[in-house]
């Protein structure tokens, strides 16, 4: 029985227990998951969705990839855990193998973005002391307006989010702050030579996926070598094969210095996060400088080596660049008065809201999910579309189909 005429009263029950028990710390569509498959996901009354979030670019591979889980089922029956105070042989396999994978000489394992994100930024640092000779504790690294890195208090210490940063100063210092998709502002704050690191999202994702000018990646990179600063790309959202190529980077064929990872790096099945640099850079933190319990644990290691290896065998770059491509095009097609602009890079898609209501694109999410689809809307007026990269066409036609016809809530 549904009451309050959109939710029944065991989705409500769910959410009051989560509300009375729960922080909150965020504000939840009116849905409660139990179950998820590929591009699919459903609520506890058996309503299915399509998942047009995919945990924000974690389950790339599709919810529950049977490959991931049985890696996951298999190790956890044999060895989760052993601190790196001792060797284990899944490292070993795992180092081996993501270096490789992506043609770096080491790789630091982390388990969630944000604690990857600590670990660039301290290896940034460690290396401009040691390596590039910046007097001590003077180091500043650049970052860009709109940025999203994390919650913790050094990363939200440069947000330039009211919401994400106020109320929790005192702040970390050291960060120069310039406008995103602005080279001549990167090459003026390059001018320090205390800059030891460049900080940036290929793609800026929490920011309404923005998708900076052709180029920009490229000559931003030239600028930080030509200065002997290390080119940073955050590629937790964008990177594995999210935006079409494996990395957002290979989209202009930028190699950064430190590249970290996170989210579908474990197809959503655990938090998994790593950093990637060559020698140069990854040996400026020795022993006892730096770590986490998890870190690199076996069973990360193992659900790692198969989430990468799923990737790669199901071409998943190049299906989210044709799927994209194809998604975009039925969505302009639509023609509807409140989509202001559709924008985006394979699978990573977001639609601007052009309405009187600031609520618009709330109301649309809503009409969406009574409809059958998962989105969120991101800074008011944009909504993100990025379901997993193993949606079919059919499935694309299906959730346009939705799209459109719950655009009208909007008329
Ligand atoms: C939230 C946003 C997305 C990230 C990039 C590092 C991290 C993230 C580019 C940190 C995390 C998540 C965090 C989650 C919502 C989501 C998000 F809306 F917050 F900004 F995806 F766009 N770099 N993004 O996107 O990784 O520590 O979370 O594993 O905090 O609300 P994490």
């Amino acid at each position: 029985m549904a009451i309050n005429n959109s939710i029944s009263e065991k989705t409500a029950l769910y959410i009051q227990t989560e509300e009375l028990y729960g922080a909150h710390n965020y504000h939840p569509l009116p849905v409660v998951l139990s179950k998820g498959k590929g591009s699919l996901v459903w609520d506890v009354e058996g309503k299915r969705f399509f998942d047009f979030l995919s945990g924000y670019s974690a389950v790339n591979q599709g919810h529950c990839h049977p490959r991931i889980i049985s890696a996951l089922i298999e190790q956890a029956q044999q060895l989760t855990l052993t601190s790196r105070a001792f060797h284990s042989d899944k490292m070993a396999s795992y180092t081996q193998y993501i270096t490789k994978y992506f043609g770096y000489e080491k790789v630091l394992p982390m388990n969630t973005g944000v604690e990857a994100v600590e670990t660039a930024l301290k290896l940034a640092r460690k290396w401009g002391y040691k390596v590039k000779g910046v007097p001590s504790n003077t180091a500043k690294i650049i970052t860009v307006e709109g940025n999203f890195h994390g919650r913790t208090i050094n990363v939200v210490s440069f947000s330039t989010d009211p919401a994400a940063k106020n109320g929790f100063g005192p702040f970390v210092q050291g960060y120069i702050t310039i406008p995103y998709n602005d080279l001549s502002a990167l090459k003026d704050a390059l001018q320090d030579s205390a800059v030891v690191g460049f900080l940036v999202e290929p793609i800026q994702g929490e920011a309404g996926v923005l998708v900076p000018d052709d180029g920009y990646l490229r000559e931003a990179y030239a600028l930080c070598n030509a200065h002997s600063v290390l080119f940073i790309a955050d590629e937790v959202q964008t990177g594995l094969c999210r935006t079409g190529r494996m990395l957002a980077c290979d989209h202009e064929g930028v190699r950064p210095d430190i590249l970290i990872l996170g989210k579908a790096l474990s197809g959503g099945v655990l938090p998994i996060s790593a950093v990637l640099a060559d020698d140069r850079v990854m040996l400026s933190i020795g022993p006892g400088e730096h770590g986490s319990t998890y870190g690199g644990n076996p069973l990360a290691c193992a659900v790692a080596i198969a989430a990468l290896a799923v990737l790669e065998e199901e071409k998943l770059d190049k299906r989210a660049q044709e799927l994209g491509e194809y998604f975009r095009e039925k969505l302009r097609a639509i023609h509807h008065p409140a989509v202001e602009t559709i924008r985006g890079k394979g699978l990573l898609n977001a639609i601007v809201i052009k309405h009187k209501d600031p609520q618009a694109a709330y109301t649309l999410c809503l009409a969406l999910m009574r409809n059958g689809l998962l989105a969120k809307p991101t800074h008011g007026d944009k909504i993100r579309f990025a379901p997993p990269l193993v949606i079919s066409k059919g499935e694309i036609d299906q959730a346009v189909e939705i799209i459109k016809v719950s655009l009208d809530v909007l008329t």
